[in-house]
Parts: C-alpha cells; structure tokens; sequence
C-alpha cells in the first residue's frame, strides 16, 4: 500500500489528517529501514496501516450513505498517468449534457490542469492536490462532496491520482471502481498490477484506435483482467474518436438509474418504518 512507497500526505485541500498517518507516512517514505531506524518494530508498523485504512473505511462508509440517501452513483477511475482518464470524461461529460446531472473531482499531485478542463463542459469540479500524496483518500473526497454541493441523483465522478498501485488499498465510498488501461501501455499489466484489477469492477480498455500501430494483443489483455479478477466487466473503448462509448454510456445511464431507484425505495421504507 501507499505507505511503502514514499508518499506523504501534504495536500492542499482544506483539511489536515491526523498527526499519526503523516507520522506513519513519513516514516514508511523511508522504506523498512527508516521504519527500524525510527525505531518502530514491524508489528507496529502493521498496526498504524490497519488504524490508517480503518480511519479511511469509516470515511468512506459515510459518503458511502450520502451518495445512497441522495441517489449518486460514484465511480472512482483509477489508472496509469495518461491511460485517457480525463480525456474520457470530457467526452463522457459531453455526451451527457442535459441528459444527467454530473460532478467531478480531480486528484492530481501538482496543477488543476484536469479540473480546468472539466469546468470547460460546464460540469462542475473540485481540484484536489495531494502534494507528494499518491493517492485520494475518503476524507479528501468528503470534503469535496461538500464543496460541490453535489445533487441528487447525480453522476459523481472521482479522477484518482494516476497509479496503477496505492488507489487500490484506498476505499473512497465510491459504488464501483473503474480501471483504465490503454492498449499503449502492455497486455501484461493486469498480472503486475494485481491489486489494482483485482480491485476494480470495471475495466476500460481506452487508445483502441491505436490498435493498429501498436503490439497489444487485446485478448491476451482481457484474460489477464480476467485471470485476477473473474467478476470484472470490460469496455473496450477510444475516448478521442468515440468508439465504443455508446456501450460505457449506456452501461452509466442504467447504473445511475438503479442508483436512484435504490434512494427512492430506501426513502419509502423509512417512511413505512416511521408511521
Ligand atoms: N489516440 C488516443 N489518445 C488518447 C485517448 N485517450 C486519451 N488520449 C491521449 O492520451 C493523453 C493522456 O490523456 P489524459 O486524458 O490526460 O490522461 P489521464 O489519465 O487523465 O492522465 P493523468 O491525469 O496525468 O493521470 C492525451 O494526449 C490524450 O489526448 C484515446 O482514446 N486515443
Ligand atoms: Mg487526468
């Protein structure tokens, strides 16, 4: 996970994390030995990444049940830097235009270059900066809900860090996780990666419209996802020429539709429950 590879959590959102997950951070940025040298013996070690994960889990349990109660579908995409992420959701955005209410925020290290270019559809976004943070956590994303003041039954859209290894420890209380791998990138990452496709729900094959200039055997590509993660469903896709995108839309519009129908009967239950 994200504290072994020398990631600290010095981001510009508005909030600070407890003292212990920078402490623990830091010293994992170090790698074992630092650890050691720190004095922390890998027991406790252990310790402060299942306090850290388990802080995350109840942050992410709650936007879990805003994004329930309000009829949000959130999707968290997760990839490689430059796999199309925000090139797909311009596009996506686009295509939606008045057909669903959407939001978005941005993960990104430095700059709020993707943010600027979501804003530019329209859509509203929230940039966040993790600094020399690798990746989003459920208590960033809290607070960009807030400040998005996202709607109700709308499209919630989470562009990860780009990495293809710490997003994955990381539950942000999205309902599902939506890998992205370019055909520019290698069939074999599915097996390096294991975590990351293991993890996700959903896979967008994106770039095929370089099929052709490229060795990327597709199949190969699929039965790899497929190998540590049996359940994942794929879309092969090209966010710049637009093939295959009906079919991902669809599949949002469908998703998003279950979305809301879920808030509206849990309301009706409550209602039920309290008379
Ligand atoms: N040919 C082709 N290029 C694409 C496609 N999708 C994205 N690109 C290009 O790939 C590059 C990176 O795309 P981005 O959308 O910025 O990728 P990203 O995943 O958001 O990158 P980070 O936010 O830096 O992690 C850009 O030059 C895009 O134009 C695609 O389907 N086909
Ligand atoms: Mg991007």
């Amino acid at each position: 996970m994200c504290t072994v590879c020398g990631c600290e959590e010095t981001h510009t959102h508005e909030h600070q994390h407890e003292h212990q997950l920078e402490h623990a951070h830091h010293h994992y940025g170090n790698g074992l030995a630092g650890a050691h040298a720190a004095g922390l013996t890998q027991q406790r070690m252990v310790q402060i990444e299942r306090d850290i994960l388990g802080k995350n889990n109840q942050y992410a349990d709650a936007n879990r049940r805003y994004c329930q109660q309000h009829g949000v579908l959130a999707l968290n995409l997760v990839s490689s830097p430059g796999a199309g992420k925000t090139t797909l959701l311009v596009n996506t955005l686009q295509a939606l235009a008045n057909k669903a209410p959407c939001a978005v925020i941005e993960g990104d290290q430095q700059t709020s270059n993707d943010a600027d270019k979501i804003r530019q559809t329209g859509v509203k976004a929230v940039q966040i900066n993790t600094g020399k943070g690798c990746h989003l956590d459920a208590h960033m994303v809290g607070h960009a809900i807030q400040d998005l003041d996202v709607k109700k039954e709308s499209l919630l859209f989470i562009e990860n860090v780009g990495n293809l290894v710490c997003p994955a420890a990381f539950d942000l209380g999205e309902r599902y996780k939506v890998a992205i791998l370019s055909v520019t990138e290698g069939e074999d990452k599915p097996l390096k990666y294991p975590d990351m496709f293991a993890a996700a729900d959903i896979l967008l094959l994106n770039k095929v419209d370089l099929l052709p200039y490229v060795e990327f055997d597709i199949d190969k590509a699929r039965a790899y996802a497929r190998q540590v993660n049996p359940g994942i469903r794929i879309f092969e896709l090209s966010a710049t020429t637009g093939q295959g995108m009906d079919k991902w839309l669809r599949w949002l519009e469908a998703e998003r539709q279950v979305s809301v129908s879920g808030a509206e009967k849990a309301l009706e239950n409550a209602t039920h429950a309290a008379v």
